[in-house]
């Protein structure tokens, strides 16, 4: 096994796991020893002067037990304090080199190594996944050149231009500083304090306040660098770029209702998901895409690329596909990888370089200064998720943590002692040089004009939603702006969104029982992208609308039909969805024929909200159960209104026929299989086969929208 200093030196191991193999201690074999590796033979009772006597100080082993359980918590991230890690690997399709030197972008048979942490960002550590938030998405490269980090979200906008406005943000977003109310949300009044009176941030909060911030699955949210960064080729041309990840699964979100439901029901809804996928070898997959902006078209657009408030809209800039994600593998330990991992926005290879964005620019700072706090001091880097693959070299030593042993009599530069060495690097080396861009300019503290304009994008996003998005906008707003306890705050808001669109305004307004604006307070410009909104087919699904990983309930009772569960059971599951069977009881259930069917969990233990789609199989005694039961009629009456779908065969159909939904049609004797808005129904148990096609079909689809329209 290489030392991991000397892996990947000559670019022949490129192997992460490799590398990380001789740390992981397995401890399953020996025994139970102190820290300075004593054996010890009892750790349940402490060293007393008789039996009922006080505990004596010379206990080191209750001593060093205590002390280290004293000491084992550490600050949690001041913001994305809740995530989920994986590691993966990245190769591009094709060779970047036109753009940048890049090593890891040169070679389509290069496979670069991964880390990627995904996060909601103002809840503590132990708040729950489903909240209205944006989500963090950053990926650790482990290149042969040394780390790259893109430290991203799943939104292609900030809320603020300039990082010294962040603090000022994330304090207002935060509980309030008096109670520490509330948890992990943005519905309260120091948020929209902030974001009435400071109007750059209206383009990232209709982000905010869209589906965007309640995502499906880390396995289905797409994920943005936000700023403009740089590509730099092996002359030293520069190209700006826009960094995109889209998931092959398509980008799919939950609705309001279901996330405060799924957050008592399961916390940990979205960590679940991405842990249980990788457990069964379902890889979440994402694709990396550029936009490439050449440096002449700097002031080619109506808002400026260095402004993190603003997207490149897609039709005006392709994405253009360069690479795939694939994350195949759990960490062993949540602590010390997904807690321990470091980003950094200045984490950056030869190839890739910065714009002089102010957000970017701040970021550059905060994100080392916060590791020194959040992971004790300088040698966060030799921890085993963050070293690299690349050799490290340095005169830097000491510090707290420190784990390499240097045996060179130098710590400086120059010397002669050692060689000189560690030597210094030419560009064709490898060396990082900074693109050499020409700088002006007076010492000022001024906002660029061109960033001015707040909201001619906020605008776009909204002439691109579909009318359920708007609708879920409008509910959004005013759930918010419904539990700001300020009048004069919901009027300031309201009269920001009059700036975005009247009609938006309007709404929201009417919600809160405040006047509505007659007229907009500046005219929509009525441009839109299509791209932006989760309606395109582009976005729902970009290899293609797939039931894959997709958990659905088929609800059954004593008296069931075998054969309906296992056609319905064995369908879905050959289309790699994941179906289990509900019912009033767990364990086994005497189907009609007499066989027995094993109930994976009883209703009551799940929820439907913990499923893409319900379904109820037949068999006369268990739909006559079913229908009275009132669990079972929550899941399809709740399935329903979340815009899910739902499917019934044979008897099961009568259970359908007992709820209210909304003038469905349901599928009658002869009638065969019947959808209607994503409601399958074959009274005809004969036609389950049929049936199971059309029902992958309609979960394929997500959700039919028109149905959760008010959810
Ligand atoms: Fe940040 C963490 C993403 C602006 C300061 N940020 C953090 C994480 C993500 C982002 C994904 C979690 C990384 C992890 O999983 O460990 N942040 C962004 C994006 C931004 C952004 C996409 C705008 C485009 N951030 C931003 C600004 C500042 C920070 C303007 C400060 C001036 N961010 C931090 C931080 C954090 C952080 C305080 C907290 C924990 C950490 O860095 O490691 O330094």
């Amino acid at each position: 096994m290489p030392r991991h200093d000397e892996i990947a030196d000559d670019g022949s191991t490129a192997d992460k796991q490799a590398q990380l193999d001789p740390l992981r201690d397995r401890g399953e074999d020996g025994n139970l020893t102190t820290g300075f590796g004593t054996r010890v033979d009892d750790t349940d009772n402490a060293l007393h002067a008789g039996e009922r006597g006080p505990t004596l100080l010379e206990d080191f082993h209750f001593r060093e037990k205590i002390t280290h359980f004293d000491h084992e918590r550490i600050p949690e991230r001041v913001v994305h304090a809740r995530g989920a890690g994986a590691y993966g690997h990245f190769r591009p399709y094709a060779s970047l080199a036109e753009y940048t030197r890049a090593d890891f972008l040169q070679d389509p048979d290069r496979v670069t190594p991964v880390f990627v942490r995904f996060s909601t960002v103002a809840g503590s550590r132990g708040s729950a996944d489903t909240v209205r938030d944006v989500r963090g998405f950053a990926t650790k490269f482990y290149t042969r050149e040394g780390n790259y980090d893109l430290v991203g979200n799943n939104f292609p906008v900030f809320f603020v231009q300039d990082a010294i406005k962040f603090p000022d943000f994330v304090h207002a977003v935060k509980p309030e500083p008096h109670n520490e109310i509330p948890q992990a949300a943005s519905a309260h009044d120091t948020f929209w304090d902030f974001v009435s009176l400071q109007p750059e941030t209206l383009h990232t909060v209709m982000w905010l306040m869209s589906d965007r911030a309640l995502p499906r699955s880390y396995r289905m949210m797409q994920g943005f660098g936000v700023h403009t960064f740089r590509f730099v080729d092996a002359e030293g041309r520069g190209t700006f770029v826009k960094f995109h990840w889209k998931p092959l699964l398509g980008t799919h979100s939950l609705v309001w209702d279901e996330c405060q439901k799924l957050a008592g029901q399961d916390p940990d809804f979205n960590r679940r998901d991405l842990w249980e996928a990788i457990q069964r070898g379902d890889f979440p997959e994402y694709e990396l895409g550029v936009q490439l902006v050449p440096e002449k078209d700097e002031f080619a657009f109506d808002f400026d690329l260095l402004d993190a408030t603003k997207l490149i809209p897609e039709e005006i800039v392709p994405v253009r596909p360069v690479g795939r994600l694939v994350l195949d593998r759990n960490p062993d330990n949540f602590f010390a990888e997904t807690e321990q991992v470091a980003f950094h926005t200045a984490h950056v290879v030869p190839g890739i370089d910065f714009t002089n964005d102010p957000l970017l620019q701040g970021r550059n700072f905060s994100y080392l200064d916060t590791q020194l706090i959040r992971l004790g001091g300088p040698n966060f880097q030799q921890l085993p998720v963050n070293r690299p693959l690349a050799r490290v070299r340095n005169n830097q030593r000491d510090g707290y943590g420190q784990h390499r042993i240097h045996p060179d009599r130098t710590s400086y530069s120059p010397n002669s002692i050692s060689g000189g060495c560690p030597g210094l690097a030419s560009p064709d080396a490898g060396a990082y040089v900074h693109h050499q861009e020409r700088v002006d300019g007076a010492k000022i503290r001024r906002r660029s004009p061109s960033f001015a304009d707040h909201y001619g994008q906020p605008t776009l996003f909204w002439n691109s939603m579909a009318d359920w998005e708007r609708d879920h906008i409008v509910a959004a707003f005013r759930f918010e702006l419904g539990k700001v306890t300020r009048r004069e705050i919901r009027e300031r808001t309201v009269d920001q969104l009059n700036h975005v669109d009247n009609e938006l305004a309007r709404r929201v307004a009417e919600g809160l029982g405040l006047a509505a604006p007659d007229r907009a307070a500046v005219a929509n410009h009525g441009r839109t992208s299509p791209a932006l909104s989760l309606a395109n087919g582009a976005n729902a699904a970009p290899d293609g609308a797939t039931v894959a990983t997709r958990r659905v309930a088929i609800l059954a009772a004593d008296g069931v039909s075998a054969p309906d569960v296992l056609t319905l059971r064995d369908a879905l599951a050959r289309g790699g969805a994941l179906p289990e069977v509900l019912a009033p009881h767990a364990g086994e259930l005497r189907a009609a024929d007499g066989s027995t069917v094993l109930a994976d969990h009883a209703m009551t233990a799940m929820a439907s909200t913990l499923y893409d789609a319900v379904c109820v199989a037949g068999g006369p005694e268990s739909t006559r159960t079913l229908a009275r039961d009132h669990t079972a009629r929550g899941y399809l009456a709740e399935a329903f209104r979340h815009g899910k779908a739902i499917a019934a065969v044979g008897s099961g159909v009568g259970v359908l026929g007992t709820l209210d939904l909304s003038g469905v049609r349901l599928s009658a004797d002869g009638d065969g299989v019947v959808d209607d808005r994503g409601v399958v129904t074959a009274a005809d148990g004969a036609a389950a086969d049929g049936l199971t096609t059309a029902f992958a079909d309609a979960i394929a689809e997500h959700r039919v929208h028109d149905r959760a329209r008010h959810a």
